[in-house]
């Protein structure tokens, strides 16, 4: 079975386990969300990549959700004890490997999905990861600081201010046409079924299906969504910042409705959201609290059945 999902950070990474815990023989392919992406002290940053790859490849601090188990923040002390503007941002010491050895793959010639196929070498997260895009794309938040309005990265949104600045606008920052890297429309064309993970639907969703010809390519494929929002919060993370700041209220509901018929197929909601409807889509109510790996290979075959 050929599955594709397209996925960001911490909840899409932890979905993907689950999904190769319930279906271990399927060809899984995850499109990832690279607006989070940043360049920072020269380096490319790329956090949803790397939170899948450490996730689904053994290397990822369970606590976090991000970054390497068993991290130190030398280099990150140092920074700040230079004075360093970007201290806030944490570079952890095994993980700046992650983004040197990128660096330094990239500065050789290397597209993003070629450098990705390198790191996951040594990884075997036993799934493909490809780039949303082989080009730059960052999010940027439209806030007003101290007055000002300004744009800044959501690195430094999310991160140096925990999404508590009002978000008045948030923009893929992207030049010329966004296209996807490469495989990206002959796996979604390949697949037998494409699953959205409870990812940030903004930020890592939205952001996806704004790579031209990726929604397009959705329209014939059986895709099932499942809500990152149960009982009117976001399980973990502050989707609920980026929600507001498009309009749509935080429900699973509101979300599936957000994405919609054109897109979803089925939508799951936790039990606790047993009712929900969204127009032209077939909802279920599951148990969605990824507790532990068992309950989150049964939300990956429960998405799979509703595929
Ligand atoms: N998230 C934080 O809340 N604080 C951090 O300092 C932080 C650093 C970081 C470094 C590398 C990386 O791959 C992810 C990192 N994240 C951090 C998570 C990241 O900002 C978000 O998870 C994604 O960008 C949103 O999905």
């Amino acid at each position: 079975m050929r599955i594709v999902a397209l996925a960001g950070g911490i909840g899409g990474a932890r979905f993907l386990r689950g999904v190769q815990r319930a279906y271990p023989e399927a060809d899984l392919t995850v499109v990832v969300n690279t607006g989070d992406d940043t360049t920072l002290y020269g380096l490319r940053i790329c956090p949803d990549l790397d939170t899948v790859m450490y996730t689904l490849g053994e290397g990822i601090d369970e606590e976090r959700g991000w970054g390497r188990q068993d991290e130190s923040w030398r280099a990150k002390e140092e920074l700040a004890a230079y004075g360093s503007p970007t201290a806030w941002f944490g570079l952890g010491d095994r993980d700046l490997a992650t983004h040197l050895r990128r660096t330094q793959l990239m500065l050789g010639g290397m597209s993003l999905t070629e450098v990705t196929a390198s790191l996951c070498g040594r990884w075997q997260p036993g799934a493909t990861l490809l780039p949303m895009s082989d080009s730059q794309a960052e999010t940027h938040v439209t806030v007003v600081e101290e007055g000002t309005k300004k744009a800044i990265h959501f690195q430094e949104w999310w991160i140096r201010h925990r999404a508590a600045l009002p978000a008045q606008a948030i923009t893929l920052v992207h030049h010329g046409d966004l296209l996807p890297a490469a495989g990206v429309l002959e796996a979604i064309d390949a697949a037998d079924l494409v699953l959205l993970p409870p990812s940030n639907p903004v930020v890592s969703i939205g952001t996806i299906l704004q790579v031209k010809g990726i929604r397009e390519a959705l329209t014939d494929k059986r895709v099932v969504g499942v809500s990152p929002i149960i009982g009117g919060a976001p399980v973990r993370g502050m989707a609920d910042a980026c929600l507001t700041a498009i309009g749509v209220e935080t429900s699973a509901e509101a979300v599936g409705r957000h994405y919609g018929s054109d897109l979803l197929d089925g939508w799951l909601v936790d039990t606790t959201d047993a009712g929900v409807t969204v127009p032209g889509v077939e909802v279920r109510a599951v148990p969605l609290l990824m507790t532990d790996l068992d309950a989150t290979a049964a939300m990956a075959r429960a998405a799979v059945d509703l595929a």
